[in-house]
């Protein structure tokens, strides 16, 4: 039969069989785990449940009259957006059903949520909708998320203390981008790998397996809020003036990205490299960004990936221990060149 032979050869040579979807990766992840429970697997499927959700919500956003403001804060005083409210909400009933999450922290809730389970051993930090602001412009959002194992008896409540802990003690980091696609960058603590969500499949499918920051991209990035240039010190001022000039390296000044929108300014710089920064002001010491759910996943992400994270004072963000569940950091994240630029310039390298 040469007509179908043919047919099979080329279709072949264009269809990859043989994908790697986010659950299959999960599955061969706990098979090469000694011990494994099965525990991390259901969490780790409960979020790539979460974002598929999410996608889909926020795609549909303005067909379904999901744009515009809820009308009330959030825990960290924020207007909460209508897409806040539900994304909060899909990520509770997510975690809820897991049966595995013993406690849930989120930016649009007060106070944690500790949820009823006997089997509950971990614990999820997450801004459900994070760059909520941009939303009805149609900029791109994302999903940011820490995962905690808690070290104390399934059968004790859940409290504060099992997430205020060093960012050492996360066991996997990752965030969702609602964009062109649907990307997912995740960590489990030993490189990076990022993934694209398939809509007609419903399956997130491995694109990028060990996602490195690039040393070799053309363009410098820099990737800030210069509005808030009058309120920040003389030093932060200085250094980013400086970045506008030639440089020793290539004769040539940094360019500006900022899209306000931290997962597509932190994707963006996985991509290219550069750097991101939010850092402290008169306003507001410790800058805008919460350090449980944006300042630690990004960076234990960014240091996987071969970059660094540090916050003002040139302290490791991983190292920082928060006191309360919405404390904020300042921070400077991305490729290691760049980091090491305003280390050495506070003196601290
Ligand atoms: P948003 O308030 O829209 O949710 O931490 C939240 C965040 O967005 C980040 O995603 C974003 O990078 C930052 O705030 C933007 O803050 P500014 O508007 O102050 O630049």
């Amino acid at each position: 039969m040469p007509i179908k032979q043919e047919c099979q050869e080329p279709l072949a040579d264009k269809i990859d069989t043989n994908i790697i979807s986010l659950s299959r990766f999960i599955i061969e992840k706990q098979k090469q785990a000694k011990n494994a429970t099965g525990d991390y697997s259901l969490v780790l499927n409960a979020l790539g449940f979460a974002f598929k959700f999410i996608a889909h919500t926020v795609r549909r956003a303005e067909l379904i009259h999901l744009t515009g403001l809820f009308g009330t804060s959030n825990a960290t005083g924020d207007q909460q957006k209508k897409l806040d409210v539900l994304g909060d909400e899909i990520f509770i009933n997510t975690m809820a059903s897991s049966n595995i999450v013993k406690i849930l922290v989120s930016e649009e809730q007060e106070e944690l949520i500790r949820f009823e389970t006997t089997e509950g051993t971990y614990a999820v930090c997450c801004d459900p909708i994070d760059g909520s602001s941009n939303i009805d412009a149609g900029v791109s959002v994302g999903t940011i998320v820490s995962l905690f194992k808690i070290t104390s008896p399934p059968s004790e409540p859940g409290c504060e203390q099992d997430v205020l802990r060093s960012g050492h003690d996360m066991v996997a980091a990752c965030y969702a981008l609602y964009g062109a696609s649907t990307h997912l960058l995740l960590t489990l603590g030993d490189g990076v790998n990022g993934f694209t969500l398939d809509t007609n499949l419903g399956e997130f499918i491995l694109t990028e397996p060990d996602v490195r920051l690039p040393t070799d991209h053309p363009k410098k990035i820099y990737s800030v809020n210069e509005g808030n240039t009058c309120y920040w010190d003389e030093s932060v001022k200085t250094f980013f003036d400086a970045l506008k000039q030639p440089q020793d390296e290539d004769n040539e000044p940094y360019s500006a990205r900022y899209v306000g929108s931290m997962v597509a300014d932190m994707h963006r710089t996985v991509l290219y490299g550069g750097l991101y920064a939010y850092p402290g002001s008169s306003k507001s010491r410790n800058g805008k960004l919460r350090l449980l759910y944006e300042g630690f996943p990004m960076a234990f992400l960014i240091e996987q990936a071969g970059g660094k994270a540090v916050n003002d004072k040139g302290e490791r963000i991983l190292d920082l221990v928060p006191t309360k569940i919405h404390d904020k950091t300042s921070i400077w994240i991305g490729s290691s060149r760049d980091v090491d630029k305003y280390l050495k310039h506070i003196g601290k390298l």
